[in-house]
């Protein structure tokens, strides 16, 4: 494959941005070789900077639930775009959006508007450690919320209940509020709250799990966090920022019959514009500023161009009630076609998926938390993934990452994916 323009311009990104990317996941750090650079998304297609096309199962992190830009998402920006991109006013988009969003989610009954998934998780944490006014919050290792500092943490050693940070300039100041626990365990959540009586204000927790590959969470874990919740006063977070509007209209929630307290978005709400929120009860929602003490702000925040894209894009969700149906067919034949091909080549490997969410593991463990996610193996990953690239084939360039399938994807891509990923499997083993 032809990719010296891509070359070219990555050795001059490198020059510029840290990296030469602007966030790190798009490095190819984990399997190894240079980013290509894209230039066109079109349905299920990138075509990069040297003109060779791809069939794509980033979805730009999980936007893309209708395929790269769709006419309908297109006709709403340039309608919006006339009038104007932000004003730093409300504005009567933002009103329709969050109704749009409550009518969707029937825990949401208020809901905030930010610009990034990142500032709904770190928003919701706050928030409810303002309500509550208690300071720790449990996450689980493995899930992933965003850069906040506070979220940047893993399982400490040990004696250790608090976390340690995953990154420099993570102060052991935020670290010691960040408990830890193991996903799908409820036994380690009930120790660390035993442990931590009456400080805990919220465990935050990605419902289905796409940060470590595709996990599913029990749905007793579910339950068992819920009545934990309930019984000690803590304030249940579902960050459904990868999973809102991805595995149902009402993502996970509506899935499991289980509601959150306070729900995070991203992704999809955007139609591929830089869109999060945080919603949920009302009565803890309107603790946020300016109703409340509890102070969140954001420049671009509801800005109406965002607005538009995001507000086409749930509009098309809620209208298209075939659409959930049509995308777990498409992902169901790519499952199907991936387990046949590792059942041909007597391989054992793990696949997980929920709706369009799908994963394939390098191990013959069953995944269901972080520590059996890592005992895939890596290497082998990197090498497959650069014979599938070399196919057409764009998958996340990490194994701890969720492929992404759209409505868009049609028959015959995924018969090329998958002769494509029984050559790669092929050629690595
Ligand atoms: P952003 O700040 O990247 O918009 O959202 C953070 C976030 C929060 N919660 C969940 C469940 C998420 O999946 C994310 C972001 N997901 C990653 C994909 N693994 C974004 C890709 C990237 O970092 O470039």
């Amino acid at each position: 494959m032809k990719i010296e323009k891509s070359e070219r311009i990555f050795s001059e990104a490198k020059e510029y941005i840290p990296g030469g990317v602007n966030s790190p996941v798009r490095a190819f750090k984990s399997v190894g070789g240079n980013p290509i650079f894209m230039k066109r998304g079109e349905g299920a297609y990138l075509v990069d900077v040297d003109d060779n096309k791809y069939i794509d199962y980033i979805g730009s992190w999980g936007p893309h639930i209708f395929g790269h830009n769709p006419d309908f998402i297109k006709e709403a920006l340039h309608t919006a775009i006339e009038e104007g991109v932000s004003f730093g006013t409300p504005s009567e988009i933002e009103v329709k959006m969050a109704k749009l969003i409550t009518s969707m989610v029937p825990s949401v009954e208020m809901v905030r508007m930010v610009n990034s998934g990142t500032e709904a998780t770190m928003s919701a944490v706050r928030l409810a450690r303002g309500y509550t006014k208690k300071d720790k919050f449990i996450k689980f290792e493995g899930c992933y919320h965003g850069h906040a500092d506070y979220f940047l943490i893993k399982a400490g050693s040990g004696a250790l209940t608090f976390g340690v940070p995953t990154s420099p300039g993570v102060t052991p100041g935020n670290a010691k509020d960040t408990l830890i626990a193991d996903y799908n365990s409820i036994e380690s959540v009930k120790k660390v709250i035993s442990e931590n009586k009456n400080q805990i204000a919220a465990v935050i927790i990605e419902p289905a799990a796409g940060n470590m590959g595709v996990v599913t969470a029990d749905i007793e874990f579910l339950r068992g966090l819920r009545e934990i919740c309930n019984e000690e006063g803590i304030i249940l977070i579902f960050d459904e920022v990868m999973t809102g509007f991805r595995v149902a209209q009402g993502g996970v929630q509506e899935v499991t019959g289980i509601r959150a307290d306070l729900t995070t978005f991203g992704k999809i709400i955007g139609g591929g514009l830089p869109v999060g929120a945080y919603g949920g009860r009302r009565e803890i929602m309107e603790y946020i500023s300016p109703s409340g003490p509890i102070y969140q702000a954001g420049t671009l925040s509801g800005n109406p161009l965002a607005m538009s894209a995001g507000f086409a894009a749930l509009s098309k969700i809620k209208d298209d009630t075939g659409l959930y149906k049509k995308l777990e067919e498409i992902s169901k034949n790519l499952e199907l076609g991936i387990r046949d091909n590792l059942k041909k080549l007597g391989l054992n490997y793990c696949i997980n998926r929920i709706g369009s969410m799908l994963c394939l593991f390098f191990t013959e463990e069953k995944v269901i938390d972080f520590k059996s996610a890592l005992t895939s193996d890596t290497e082998k990953f990197g090498r497959y993934f650069h014979h599938m690239l070399e196919s057409g084939i764009y998958l996340p360039p990490a194994q701890f990452e969720a492929y992404f399938i759209s409505s868009e994807h049609s028959e015959e891509d995924i018969s090329k994916t998958i002769e494509a990923n029984y050559n790669a499997l092929k050629a690595v083993h």
